[in-house]
């Protein structure tokens, strides 16, 4: 789990992604991730589409968002949580792959602050994120 000092880490790294998520959450989701499935009442799927630039800067936000709550991750995420778990029913299997995607966009956006540190802080609290909006499904 997360120490203080990965939260440190994690909350210093975040300062420079403020401002550019709409790009970074663009790129992200714009990496396969069983895109079909879930978005095809979207007019256009294509990476970097208006639809898929929208959500990523709204996936990006909640991240963010959750940055700044990162000693309550379960509270913060229950009610994400329960959309995803019950009005959406995303497989939460594909939480994984969006950390991933997340991972190596920011490790090719900051290729000199992703350092082996950031690398694994960052992939602690993705998976911190990951398990918080897994919360609601039994
Ligand atoms: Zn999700 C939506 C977040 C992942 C699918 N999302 C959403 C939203 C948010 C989110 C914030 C919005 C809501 C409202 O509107 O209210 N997600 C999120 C996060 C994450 C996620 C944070 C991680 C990290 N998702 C995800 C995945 C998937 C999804 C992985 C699949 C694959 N989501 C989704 C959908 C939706 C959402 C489908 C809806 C969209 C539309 O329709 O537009």
């Amino acid at each position: 789990s997360l120490s203080e000092k990965d939260k440190n880490i994690v909350q210093t790294f975040w300062a420079k992604v403020a401002g550019r998520e709409e790009d970074i959450g663009c790129d992200a989701v714009s990496r396969p991730f069983a895109t079909k499935t879930y978005f095809s009442h979207w007019k256009d799927l294509s990476p970097g589409s208006d639809p898929v630039r929208k959500h990523g800067a709204t996936v990006m936000a909640a991240v963010t968002d959750a940055v700044s709550k990162i000693d309550d991750l379960i509270g913060a995420l229950l009610s994400l949580s329960e959309l995803h778990a019950f009005t959406l029913r995303v497989d939460p299997a594909n939480f994984k792959v969006l950390s991933h995607n997340l991972l190596v966009v920011l490790s090719t956006t900051f290729p000199n602050d992703f350092t082996p540190e950031v690398h694994v802080a960052i992939d602690k609290f993705l998976t911190a994120v990951a398990l918080a909006l897994s919360e609601k499904y039994r």
